[in-house]
């Protein structure tokens, strides 16, 4: 549902429907900062089950979830082990330097995956002197930045079986992790089993209008609880939050397939028009990243020649621009995206 616009510039921009603001208007809440809001309690509950862990921290973002668990497994000086176009590296404005004081050393794939052998290579134990201990690796799924790709199980379970040996932890930047246990067709404790700490956002593909969740052990949820105070992030009625990630995730999961689905079909459009180009493969996921070769008319252009006809395109870097298709998208939508493109570029 939208006013006239195509609005493809993240899965971010979804508005609550009349469902999800019902449930948030009838949501029991109460003072979270005491841990007496019965909504977030059950919401907790029902991500640490389905996340299979001990416990779960709903926070306001998908920021503060990484940055808390970054603080909560590290010291001043560690080193994390991560991908280069990781959003925890590249787009939480530094705040890994800013809070944590942690050095990030990147290793990783176009394909958002880490080469085992690359992982093992950059451990440093901390015995040499001149050398930051490293403590953790960090990996994403999906991995936005590497064009939404999905990191297959397998691929995580040789990295942790490295981070095991050398006694790391291991943490998941599960901002859209459900629309990976969706492409892969697993339950998302599969994708989670071999990771210390994760996240998932609600505020994306699910649709809500705020809130993330940490899930783990207890004992480091409890260390994540005294970082949430630490970073301003207690809450306190908020189950009206916590009501709507409940109903996200009651009514918003399986559909995200249908968004996987419109993706496709927007690259297949993109791909039979000259000069449009995609990287081989993609998109896996929800996100499609695509440049305009046209002689006369730069990737920027286009995206403006778009937003002209009143279709908006994720902001480029570079020579890159970002579709993102979600709950808010018809496959009408992504119909009309595809013959404005070819009007836009004759043909
Ligand atoms: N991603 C946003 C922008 O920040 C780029 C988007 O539009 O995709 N992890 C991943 C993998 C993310 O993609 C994002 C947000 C976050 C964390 C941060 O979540 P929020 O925006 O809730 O702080």
């Amino acid at each position: 549902m939208h006013n006239g616009i195509i609005d493809l510039r993240s899965d971010t921009v979804t508005r609550p429907n009349t469902e999800m603001r019902k449930a948030m208007a009838e949501a029991e809440v109460g003072d979270d900062v005491y841990g007496e809001d019965p909504t977030i309690n059950a919401l907790q509950e029902e991500v640490a089950e389905m996340f299979g862990k001990e416990a779960a921290l709903f926070v306001p973002s998908g920021t503060m979830a990484n940055q808390i668990c970054l603080k909560a497994h590290t010291q001043p000086g560690d080193e994390v082990i991560i991908h280069p176009w990781a959003h925890i590296m590249r787009a939480e404005s530094g705040a890994g330097a800013a809070l944590s004081s942690v050095q990030f050393r990147p290793v990783g794939n176009p394909d958002g995956s880490m080469d085992v052998k690359e992982v093992a290579a950059s451990i440093q134990s901390g015995e040499n002197p001149h050398h930051a201990p490293t403590r953790l690796i960090c990996m994403e799924n999906t991995h936005n930045f590497a064009g939404g790709a999905v990191v297959p199980v397998e691929g995580i379970d040789a990295v942790a079986a490295v981070a095991k040996e050398n006694g790391l932890a291991m943490h998941l930047d599960g901002a859209r992790v459900l629309n990976a246990a969706v492409v892969l067709d697993v339950r998302p404790d599969k994708i989670a089993s071999n990771f210390d700490s994760g996240t998932l956002c609600f505020s994306k593909g699910l649709g809500a209008p705020v809130g993330s969740i940490i899930y783990g052990t207890k004992n480091f949820v409890n260390r994540c609880l005294r970082f949430r105070k630490m970073f301003g992030g207690g809450l306190r009625q908020a189950g009206i939050l916590a009501a709507a990630a409940r109903h996200a995730l009651k009514h918003n999961v399986e559909r995200l397939a249908e968004d996987h689905n419109n993706a496709k079909l927007l690259a297949a459009g993109f791909e039979e028009i000259k000069h449009l180009s995609l990287p081989k493969g993609m998109p896996e996921s929800n996100l499609l990243f695509f440049s305009c070769g046209h002689p006369k008319i730069s990737t920027e252009r286009f995206v403006a020649g778009l937003k002209e006809e009143g279709i908006l395109i994720g902001a480029t870097s570079g020579d890159v621009a970002r579709a993102v298709t979600h709950l808010d998208i018809s496959r009408e939508d992504v119909e009309q995206t595809i013959a404005a493109a070819r009007r836009i570029l004759n043909n």
